[in-house]
């Protein structure tokens, strides 16, 4: 089994990143786990140079914080292994303008940009670039991930057909609570490190007040049913996942245990509190040592450089392109 996954460093990761994918990211831990910082995602919206370098380490070290470690698996910055823009230029000449037309995070990050860069439409042929250099048999993700990780197969599956068998065909591996967090404040869009407000979205290093009051302003709704229902109730639906995760509990369950939302809100607080004290804990000690993260990180990209670059070879040479 061969994982890969990755996370892009536009902020502090936050519980739909922690639920969705982080977690399962520890717990799938093997050698051959490989997990990266998708840094040339990130540069696909505004981002300050300055500001891009700090999130880089610190995204690295708030995953090492939440358990990753390179004696068990690899963490590495995605631009410190060129192979991913390259395999990326090829697989652009695969893939179609419709397909990538299709995806609804365009759509929705699309509309919010000022420049329509092209990095950002071309995004998801990247993402399978990253996917596929490394054999991936597995890749741990989120919901919102679900149309992405599908073009990532049709775009492997074509290419096979094309030019003989290359890559790996993935598959992706949700978790069953907390695949799709929802904003606080918009209960019907995802949170998002740069859609969500401060208010929609629990940062993984908000203080234990800052959990707390976001959780106490979550939009509900307006009667005082406590029922889990992602239809009639999205709002308490999404607090009773986050308790659910939080606590190893089923939603339903939980559900069952309450009559006001008052008290729901203020053990569902009490829960996340919980949780992500020793993620903090750690990453205080942490990222006191900056230069000690990026060794960390120029180590993984080493250990996996070779398999990206015997991936790439065999791709390039299949598309009839002179081996050097
Ligand atoms: N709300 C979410 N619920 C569950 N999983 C989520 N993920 C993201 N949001 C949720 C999962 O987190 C992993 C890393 O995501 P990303 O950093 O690559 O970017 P994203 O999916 O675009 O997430 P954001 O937070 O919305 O980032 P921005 O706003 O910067 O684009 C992925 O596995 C994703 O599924």
């Amino acid at each position: 089994m061969r994982i890969l996954s990755g996370i892009q460093p536009s902020g502090v990761p936050h519980l739909g990143n922690y639920l969705g994918a982080v977690q399962q990211w520890v717990h799938h831990q093997t050698p051959d786990s490989l997990y990266c910082v998708v840094d040339l995602h990130a540069i696909t919206k505004e981002i300050a140079p300055d500001s891009l370098r700090r999130q880089t380490i610190e995204c690295a070290a708030s995953l090492f914080a939440c358990g990753l470690d390179q004696e068990s698996s690899t963490l590495f910055v995605q631009s410190h292994v060129e192979f991913h823009p390259r395999l990326s230029w090829l697989l652009e000449c695969v893939a179609s303008v419709g397909e990538l037309r299709r995806m609804t995070q365009f759509k929705e990050k699309g509309e919010k940009q000022e420049l329509h860069r092209v990095g950002l439409f071309t995004y998801p042929v990247l993402m399978a670039a990253d996917i596929l250099l490394y054999g991936t048999t597995h890749v741990p993700v989120g919901d919102d991930q679900r149309q992405h990780l599908e073009l990532a197969r049709e775009i492997a599956n074509r290419f096979n057909n094309t030019y003989g068998q290359t890559f790996v065909v993935p598959e992706p591996i949700y978790p069953s609570v907390g695949a799709r967090v929802m904003d606080l404040q918009e209960p019907t869009r995802k949170m998002s490190k740069s859609v969500s407000s401060p208010l929609g979205k629990i940062e993984i290093l908000d203080s234990p007040e800052e959990i707390s009051r976001k959780i106490k302003k979550a939009v509900t709704d307006t009667d005082s049913v406590v029922d889990y229902d992602w239809e009639k109730k999205p709002g308490l639906s999404n607090l009773l996942d986050l308790l659910a995760a939080a606590t190893g509990t089923e939603p339903q369950k939980l559900a069952e245990n309450y009559t006001r939302y008052g008290d729901l809100k203020a053990d569902t607080a009490e829960a996340v509190v919980a949780m992500l004290r020793p993620i903090q804990d750690r990453y205080a000690v942490l990222i006191d040592d900056p230069s000690q993260i990026l060794s960390l990180l120029n180590e993984g990209a080493q250990r996996v450089r070779p398999v990206a670059q015997a991936t790439y070879a065999r791709a390039s040479e299949a598309m009839g392109l002179l081996a050097q």
